[in-house]
């Protein structure tokens, strides 16, 4: 299985093609809209969110809501389109702004924002709602919590709201931490024959490949480090679901550090790199924080990974094919496996997405 997308954050469309889908996977059109929508109002969003719609079409690889094993294409439709590029040789300092203005030889910032922008996320969105449900159907729980928020811990939506007010006010933005869970996963899933085999690298580049996220734990990650080996063997949860890279049986447990946004409305100090004159560079359409959005993200990102993993291991053109191989290794493995949530729960239901 693969995917790419295309299209710029105010182009006419954002577009996604994933191949390698089963066939007979039914994944309702009010479904995908749940996701996209938690992916727009996760708190902490700009005023962007709040004009786009996210109005969106598959045009191929369904019929009648349920998936024919051809590529699947989704257009989103952008509402903020500029029929005109605007011209900004004002990097912002922490986005990919400089970066990419040296990278293609530009002098026009909003050159690189256009594709650079979070808002191609909104088309992974859509491709990993495919993914997510054929997760789920497989009996796999894919979920995310907020695990900080600016340097505080224990996050409420109270706690988050006056955090999030107050960074308003002052023109300021936060990071974060989310954590990334996949229960009931099969065992066996990934390979340590290669190192892009692993599924530990795989999920790394899936997770870090959400804008804004600037480290990744497995498991106890650098908690891990300072423990002695004896006590690493009491707490064998510590090793976040993976062994060589393999899943052994139990939830796969990933964080992800999430930077502030750099775009700041205060202003920060950059340089005009048509008359090299210092000046403020201020962002107007940036998130007070991300972190809510990314793990929205991150948790589609992780299920297209773990689909790939499935499929590998699985596969097959159909999803009734594909069931009964799980069934079955299901069967056989959660005999050997003596720990978990995992082996005995019941098909995993998903919060609040209608079917
Ligand atoms: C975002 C769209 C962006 C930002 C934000 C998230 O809109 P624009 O492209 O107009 O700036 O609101 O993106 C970033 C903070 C970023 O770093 O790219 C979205 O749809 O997720």
């Amino acid at each position: 299985m693969r995917y790419l997308t295309a299209g710029e954050s105010h182009g006419k469309y954002l577009a996604g093609i994933l191949e390698g889908f089963p066939a007979g996977v039914r994944v309702t059109k009010q479904y995908i809209a749940a996701q996209l929508k938690r992916r727009r109002q996760a708190p902490g969003r700009s005023a962007r969110q709040a004009i786009e719609t996210d109005s969106f079409e598959v045009v191929s690889g369904i019929q009648k809501e349920i998936t024919t094993g051809a590529p699947i294409t989704v257009l989103i439709k952008n509402i903020k389109v500029f029929n005109e590029l605007p011209f900004s040789s004002v990097p912002r300092p922490g986005h990919a702004d400089l970066a990419g203005m040296l990278k293609y030889d530009t002098l026009n910032a909003a050159l690189i924002r256009e594709r650079a922008s979070a808002r191609e996320t909104a088309a992974r969105v859509a491709l990993g709602s495919f993914a997510l449900r054929l997760n789920e159907l497989l009996g796999v729980c894919i979920n995310s919590r907020i695990v900080s928020l600016g340097g505080l811990n224990e996050i409420t939506a109270q706690s988050a709201a006056v955090e999030l007010k107050r960074a308003r006010a002052a023109g300021d933005t936060l990071g974060g931490v989310f954590e990334i869970t996949a229960e009931n996963l099969p065992a066996g899933l990934g390979n340590f024959n290669q190192w892009d085999a692993k599924l530990t690298s795989r999920m790394a580049a899936a997770l870090m490949s959400v804008n804004g996220v600037k480290g990744f734990e497995l498991g106890g990650g650098f908690k891990l480090a300072t423990l002695s080996g004896l006590a690493a063997a009491k707490t064998p949860e510590l090793s976040g679901g993976l062994d060589g890279g393999v899943t052994n049986g139990r939830a796969l447990v990933m964080r992800c550090a999430i930077k502030p946004v750099p775009g700041l409305k205060a202003g920060t100090p950059s340089i005009n790199l048509k008359t090299f004159k210092n000046t403020e560079a201020v962002s107007k359409t940036s998130d007070t924080t991300a972190v809510f959005a990314a793990a929205v993200i991150a948790e589609h990102a992780a299920a297209l990974t773990l689909a790939g993993a499935l499929l590998e291991k699985f596969g097959g053109d159909t999803f009734e094919e594909i069931k009964q191989r799980v069934k079955l290794w299901r069967l056989k493995t959660g005999k050997k496996l003596a720990y978990g949530c995992a082996v005995s729960m019941p098909m995993a239901v998903r919060r609040p997405a209608k079917r």
